[in-house]
């Protein structure tokens, strides 16, 4: 028996409502304070917080453990008081000096260093808040100049540091969020299939999962469902960033279904037949507020994306499975894609 709409729990990051400011022009929206930001959750319908460790400790490269303890124990009793749920700390290793070159793959080794101590201190934070997870986006970890790196060197850093979490925090999961670009040329963990051949060559695979953006799988020329259903195949779905992207360009963060429907329509159905949340699995969305939009805070991006994913739950739950049958038993595939899309139209 599928779980009711109502089950399924949402979640997103402080950094889906922002100012607008894009590569080529500034702020376009007032600032709304950060930690004002929660107050908005459960309101909107999210009940999970998706985090970097500077989203819990701001400022954390110049904060003592001592401080930055205190802060996090701050966050988790607003948390508590707000009711709301932190999914996952992700540290930052893309903003600072140190990371220009990317952290655990870095050619500088004090700069790895650097990216180590921010990923001990992202754990520390999690365990702080109450997260059983860490997520690894895995941003610079890559190259611009292909010759730039060692690229057998760096999967050889990228997998010891997997093990030295592994190592460092005996219960902690570790979800790798893959995407094929940018920041970078070439990443090095571009899609979930190295994400699991990574989980299974570290010592602890069953503590190891990835994370599945649609938009990134789509930058990979990959279908997300597809994706999904492999991580499902190997229970190894930690989370996911639904969201959509029109065609191979910038990382577009467009709302969900907002570009293609029926690629959503069909990673709910692959969530929906593989009970995916009964676990407390959320749905994170990884949704940008377009540059026009007016307003301060803007939500609106968020709630339409739950609410379209919520419809696409429906449509899975209305989609004729027997007659999917029949129509796979014929081979009679132009039938069960007129179906769908009819299905999907609400044309009987
Ligand atoms: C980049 C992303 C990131 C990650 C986030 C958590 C800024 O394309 O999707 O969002 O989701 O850093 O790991
Ligand atoms: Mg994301």
């Amino acid at each position: 028996m599928n779980k009711p709409t109502s089950e399924y729990r949402f979640s997103f990051g402080p950094w889906n409502i922002s100012e607008g400011a894009d590569p080529f022009g500034p702020e376009v929206r007032p600032a709304f304070p950060h930690e004002e930001k929660y107050a908005l959750f459960r309101p909107l319908g999210f009940e999970g917080v998706q985090f970097h460790d500077d989203d819990v400790v701001p400022g954390i490269d110049d904060l003592s453990p001592d401080q930055i303890s205190t802060k996090a124990n701050e966050v988790k009793t607003m948390l508590q008081n707000q009711g709301l749920t932190p999914e996952f700390v992700a540290p930052r290793l893309w903003f600072a000096d140190q990371t220009v070159d990317g952290g655990y793959t870095s050619n500088s080794a004090t700069d790895r260093a650097y990216a180590w101590d921010r990923t001990e201190k992202t754990i520390d934070i999690a365990n702080a808040i109450g997260s059983k997870a860490i997520v690894l986006w895995l941003s610079r970890e890559g190259s611009y100049m292909r010759e730039a790196k060692n690229a057998k060197l760096a999967y050889e850093r990228i997998l010891a540091t997997i093990n030295s979490i592994l190592e460092y925090d005996k219960n902690i999961e570790i979800w790798i969020e893959p995407k094929p670009n940018e920041p970078t040329d070439q990443a090095y963990v571009p899609t979930i299939g190295h994400t699991l051949a990574l989980a299974y060559a570290s010592s602890d695979h069953t503590r190891v999962k990835g994370l599945i953006e649609s938009a990134h799988a789509l930058l990979a020329g990959l279908d997300p469902s597809d994706e999904m259903a492999f991580a499902l195949a190997h229970d190894k779905l930690g989370s996911v960033h639904l969201n959509d992207q029109n065609g191979l360009k910038y990382d577009q963060d467009k709302n969900f279904g907002g570009a293609n429907l029926r690629v959503g329509f069909n990673q709910v159905r692959v969530l929906e037949e593989a009970n995916y949340g009964s676990r407390g699995e959320f749905i994170g969305l990884d949704v940008k507020a377009v540059r026009t939009q007016r307003g301060c805070p803007v939500t609106a991006h968020l709630t339409n994306s739950r609410e379209i994913f919520l419809h696409l739950v429906e449509k899975s739950r209305t989609y004729d499975n027997s007659l999917v049958e029949q129509f796979r038993d014929a081979r009679d595939y132009e039938a069960l894609e007129l179906y769908t899309l009819k299905h999907l139209l609400g044309i009987k």
